[in-house]
């Protein structure tokens, strides 16, 4: 029988690779997965328990040593800089979203290793049709954010046809969850909303009240990543990126649910224009029908799934955190 090739995990730290990692390690084994991130991980960090190594992506060699050492047959290409920080910091989300996922397909080609990479809602713009965006549509986004995400599918379709390399990728929406916390997107709201409600039974929200998006729950945005790149490789049309959905709310509708559990909940509103207008560049959902009928995606999480997990698994959490 083959032996398994490892899996690698960029950007392992951050708010989607920490629960990515322990995913995987729960189904392939801990050795098999290597997580790495730019930074170092704090001890005990349960998800870096199993190799770690500091890997910078805009360094070549730095890749290229890991995936050699570990024989990696997958990585999932985690490390990018999100929506608002990108907008901050335009030069340095170029060189990070773009470069390190350059140089990641590069090392990929060499080493015929399959590439995940996280496309975002953001790849969308103005011009795209803002409900149920479909699948093929105008991509014309107005955020360095959303021009880093079109030229990633873009690459990764290149290297595909080019070179025959298995790139696959997901438009994820907002991701909501209680494990490392996001940091500098847009979507941020929804998570820092349920912190702010067991804590202080009150959030001043950055977005306005009827700023609809589409977000998803972390567990179904795992799942999603881990069945995408299992799926039959004929059936992968669409690859790289599928829309993906699940639910689509805004921030006063969000609150309403969070009050069927905390009554005297209050929100209020400081709208900070720069992450409104990035809201406002973006559909308010996504039609992902293709990734339905291509790999049989179906979300498990609805807006009362949601909320009702979180607030049980974050109070839990905040508890033991003293
Ligand atoms: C962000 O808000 O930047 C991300 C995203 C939707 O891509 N969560």
């Amino acid at each position: 029988m083959p032996v398994m090739r490892s899996v690698l995990v960029t950007g392992a730290l951050g708010q989607i690779g920490s629960e990515l990692v322990t995913a995987l390690r729960k189904r392939h084994g801990s050795d098999r997965v290597i997580a790495s991130d730019i930074r170092e991980p704090a001890a005990g960090v349960g998800s870096v328990e199993g190799p770690f190594e500091r890997v910078d992506c805009t360094h070549i060699r730095e890749i290229e040593n890991v995936v050699r050492r570990y024989d990696v047959g997958t990585i999932y290409h985690l490390g990018a800089l999100l929506s608002a920080v990108a907008e901050e910091k335009p030069r340095v989300a170029w060189e990070v979203n773009m470069g390190g996922l350059y140089r990641t397909l590069e090392v990929a080609r060499q080493e015929g290793s399959a590439v995940f990479f996280p496309s975002s809602i953001g790849a969308f713009g103005p011009s795209t049709p803002r409900q149920r965006a479909p699948q093929e549509t105008l991509q014309r986004p107005t955020t360095m954010y959303g021009v880093t995400k079109v030229a990633s599918e873009l690459l990764c379709d290149y290297y595909h046809s080019r070179f025959g390399l298995d790139t696959r990728g997901l438009r994820l929406p907002g991701l909501i969850s209680y494990g490392a916390p996001p940091g500098g997107g847009t979507t941020d709201y929804a998570v820092e909303i349920f912190y702010q409600a067991i804590r202080y039974r009150h959030y001043t929200c950055f977005l306005r009240s009827d700023s609809r998006l589409e977000m998803m729950y972390m567990p179904d945005a795992i799942r999603a990543m881990m069945e995408l790149m299992e799926a039959d490789p004929n059936r992968v049309v669409h690859r790289n990126a599928y829309n993906l959905g699940a639910m689509s709310f805004c921030p006063s509708e969000l609150a309403e649910e969070i009050r069927r559990h905390i009554p005297d909940f209050a929100i209020d509103y400081d709208v900070d224009p720069v992450r409104q207008a990035i809201a406002d560049s973006w559909p308010e959902s996504m039609d992902d029908a293709a990734a339905r009928y291509e790999w049989d995606w179906k979300p498990r999480y609805d807006l009362g799934a949601m909320t009702r997990d979180m607030l049980e698994h974050l109070a839990v959490r905040l508890q033991q955190r003293g």
